[in-house]
């Protein structure tokens, strides 16, 4: 009997002295284990008589479960210690302000990007997307390129190479082709906006293999070119950040649209500074026309029932000049000191009310 009590005061006593894990797991192995006192006093059970058994049985049982309770409510006081010590270590203010020297900045195509895409968001129009490679049919044959046309040969189209029988495909050469695709799987009205990357076999002090396009297109019962006037000489206004511009539709050709018209804005050069709006020049910045008949109705759309407008602008070129940059090589040299001179703050989203650079 004092047995019993001298071993539970002793277990007891050593549990809440196990200062870690790896001492209470060793006194829990001295009293519990195999070979442990406690395991030992069971042992002598069988050599009892049946009286003392029924006696010294139940005694024995709950001095085990006392000492097992013991642990077990001791390890969850040490892991809870662990864990608050841990934590401690780990915390994070979160109020900080980052380190500016360790931020980096958004490339100036992706604020352009971003500029534009809220400009015509705030217009109702959607951002819509394609992937990179696509088939003969949506670069060029949906968009009214017959086969053999000398428009092909002016794109400097990247071939991809193709399997025998398989279907040709191409590196896209303009973001049309999501128009198509936006086209052939919903039902206009539509507004969409496709920016992107595109690919042309041609590359000099002013044109790099893979650029940076945003196209629109605006399908609706009604659309005319007065639409699309009214439209991109807001577009040019919001973007340049001026009250007024002075603007021309050109005619053109584009096979995808008829009529087609470039743009024109009128600037001044003040030294190497560029100012968009109004001066004693013309500057051609996009592309634009009423969607052909033909292009309509190999996207399912009847043109007698549906009108609609498209444009299409560089975003490479608008970036320099918004932003004054006069090289486009360094573009894609990703030099950390050009990054951090026209580079933008990734949290600077731009918008239309709250500004947009
Ligand atoms: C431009 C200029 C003019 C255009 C046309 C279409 C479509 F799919 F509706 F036919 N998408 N984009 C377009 C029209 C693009 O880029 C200079």
């Amino acid at each position: 009997m004092s047995d019993i009590q001298t071993i539970e005061s002793e277990a007891l006593k050593a549990i809440d002295g196990a200062s870690d894990l790896q001492s209470l797991d060793a006194v829990r192995v001295a009293e519990l284990g195999k070979k442990g006192r406690v395991s030992g006093l069971m042992k002598t059970l069988g050599k009892m008589s049946p009286k003392e058994r029924q006696e010294m049985g139940p005694k024995l049982n709950a001095l085990k479960n006392r000492v097992a309770d013991a642990v077990e409510a001791r390890k969850t006081t040490l892991e809870d210690a662990a864990l608050e010590a841990q934590l401690a270590t780990e915390t994070l203010d979160m109020t900080l302000p980052p380190k500016p020297e360790h931020v980096g900045a958004l490339h100036p195509v992706t604020q352009v990007f971003e500029e534009v895409a809220a400009i015509f968001g705030d217009m109702g129009f959607a951002v819509a997307e394609g992937p990179d490679i696509e088939d003969d049919w949506h670069n060029f044959t949906a968009l009214n390129f017959p086969e053999g046309h000398p428009a092909r040969e002016t794109h400097d189209t990247f071939f991809m190479e193709t399997p025998e029988g398989g279907d040709p495909k191409v590196l896209r050469t303009h973001t049309s082709p999501v128009q198509i695709r936006t086209m052939t799987s919903q039902k206009p009205p539509i507004r969409i906006l496709a920016p992107g990357r595109v690919y042309r076999n041609d590359w000099d002090a002013t044109h790099t293999p893979m650029f940076h396009q945003v196209e629109g297109l605006v399908i609706e019962k009604g659309i005319h070119m007065g639409h699309l006037k009214g439209c991109l000489v807001d577009f040019v206004k919001a973007f340049f950040e001026v009250d007024d511009v002075e603007a021309r539709f050109r005619p053109h050709f584009f096979p995808f649209t008829e009529p087609s018209a470039e743009m024109d804005v009128k600037y001044t050069k003040k030294g190497e500074t560029i100012e968009i709006g109004a001066g004693d020049r013309w500057m051609e910045i996009l592309g634009s026309g009423m969607v052909h008949p033909n292009v309509l109705r190999n996207c399912g759309i009847d043109p007698d029932e549906y009108q609609g407008f498209a444009f299409g602008m560089g975003i490479d070129r608008l970036a320099m000049l918004k932003y004054g940059m006069p090289d486009l090589r360094p573009y894609f040299e990703a030099d950390p000191a050009w990054t951090r001179h026209y580079g933008f703050k990734p949290w600077l989203t731009p918008s239309v009310s709250g500004g947009l650079s």
